[in-house]
């Protein structure tokens, strides 16, 4: 008997089909975002990271062209087993020689090489449009701006997203996502905290009135609680977002697990979710103290979230998407590992007796509820997971860094 079979053995005791998980993890999307590979950057402006957002370090080797991005995330494909979709944000347009269009201006033409990358590799396309690091950004506002040109500007830009999340969906057969961020809000007590509310309902409003195939393009509204240099007031707050996807037909909430108090788990509010909304989305992402967007491990809330997801069925109805941005190491090694965790995370969940458990809360039997998740932690993990990157063709943990490692060499230290 192999590694794995013994391991399939144990897992069958408690009643779990290893094979038939592993199979099921095979099919399940999960977004890669594209601004891990260049410190969230972008293609259209030079100016600096903003939004109240941060990416700290100075790895050398970042992405500086579309070609470069593509080849890193092509190589990140390669590093990690699963379905993938590819998550692009508006700023990474891609323009020709000579060539410019304003956000608000952006047309399906400027992502039709991301449409290339995605046929490529048999993907769908996840969109964001990008309400940071641009100068119309006026007074840190954006949607909610008192300014109605500004707030004009910006409402054309999320119009204009609309229609290539369309293109993307179309192009590819697969539904788009679309993510609306902004990071407007106050770094001090505002005077005024419904005003800004009032305007963001009504930009959001705006923007959904475009028309719109509600199949192929799947708005989303992404709450926070806070940014760097915006302490006091978020107008995109829990309770704004989720109000706002509740009360507008097709319209889902995403939640960022960085975008919380820190002793607020989303893993909790997944279940919760799940009894009122057809559908949402998540960001996945690991803070430390603070949203500091460190790639995601496989730590313990980073499985509660997986486990959640699973034993809730919330697989078919939960759109998932990484989102970090680590410039203080091999951005490749990022990218890949937090692909990597967040696969070791779903494969632990399907890989746990979950009806079992279910039936022991149920029947009131809680020591050999804890008795059993206790006995599960030590299950032999490990051999599933590499059967699974054998079964995928994707390099072992034991090897895995030397492979980043040959790219550093050979790719990223040539980027002078
Ligand atoms: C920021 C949000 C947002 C961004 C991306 C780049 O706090 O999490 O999702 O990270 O849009
Ligand atoms: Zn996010």
């Amino acid at each position: 008997m192999n590694g794995y079979e013994a391991a399939k053995a144990k897992y069958a005791a408690y009643g779990v089909d290893t094979d038939a998980a592993m199979e099921t993890l095979k099919k399940i999307p999960v977004a890669l975002h594209c601004w891990q590979g260049d410190d969230v950057k972008g293609f259209d402006h030079d100016g600096p990271l903003s939004g109240g957002i941060q990416t700290t370090g100075n790895y050398p080797g970042k992405a500086r062209t579309a070609e470069e991005l593509f080849a890193d995330m092509e190589k990140v494909f390669e590093l990690t087993p699963g379905t993938k979709k590819i998550n692009v944000h508006a700023s990474y347009a891609i323009f020709e020689e000579g060539e410019f269009a304003d956000r608000d201006k952006l047309e399906p033409k400027h992502f039709a090489k991301w449409v290339e990358l995605a046929k490529k590799h048999k993907v769908g396309i996840d969109f964001n449009p990008t309400y940071f690091s641009h100068d119309k950004v006026k007074d840190g506002l954006t949607l909610t701006s008192p300014d109605e040109e500004t707030r004009k500007f910006w409402i054309d830009h999320g119009k204009a997203c609309i229609r290539i999340a369309e293109y993307f969906a179309k192009e590819t057969g697969i539904p788009c996502v679309m993510n609306i961020w902004i990071g407007d809000g106050y770094k001090d007590i505002p005077a005024d905290r419904m005003g800004p509310r009032l305007r963001y309902k009504d930009s959001l409003e705006q923007i959904l009135s475009v028309p719109y195939d509600k199949n192929l393009v799947k708005p989303c509204v992404e709450s926070k609680v806070f940014g760097i240099g915006v302490e006091s007031y978020t107008a995109g707050s829990a309770e704004f977002t989720l109000s706002f996807a509740a009360t507008h037909e097709g319209v889902m909430p995403l939640m960022d697990n960085g975008h919380y108090h820190p002793t607020e788990m989303v893993s909790d509010k997944i279940p919760a979710m799940m009894c009122f909304y057809p559908e949402f989305a998540l960001h996945i992402t690991r803070p430390v103290r603070w949203d500091s967007d460190h790639v995601v491990l496989f730590d313990d809330e980073t499985k509660e979230m997986a486990k959640e997801i699973v034993r809730c069925g919330g697989l078919e109805r939960i759109y998932m998407a990484l989102d970090y941005f680590d410039a203080s190491i091999n951005r490749i090694f990022a990218w890949a590992t937090g692909f990597r965790s967040w696969q070791k995370a779903l494969l632990s969940a399907l890989c746990t007796p979950n009806e079992m458990l279910k039936s022991l809360q149920d029947t009131n039997q809680l020591s050999k509820l804890m008795a059993m998740q206790e006995a599960c932690k030590l299950l032999p993990l490990g051999e599933i997971w590499e059967e699974y990157l054998r079964q995928c063709g994707v390099v072992d943990d034991l090897h895995f860094y030397d492979e980043v490692e040959k790219y550093e060499k050979e790719v990223l230290s040539l980027r002078v």
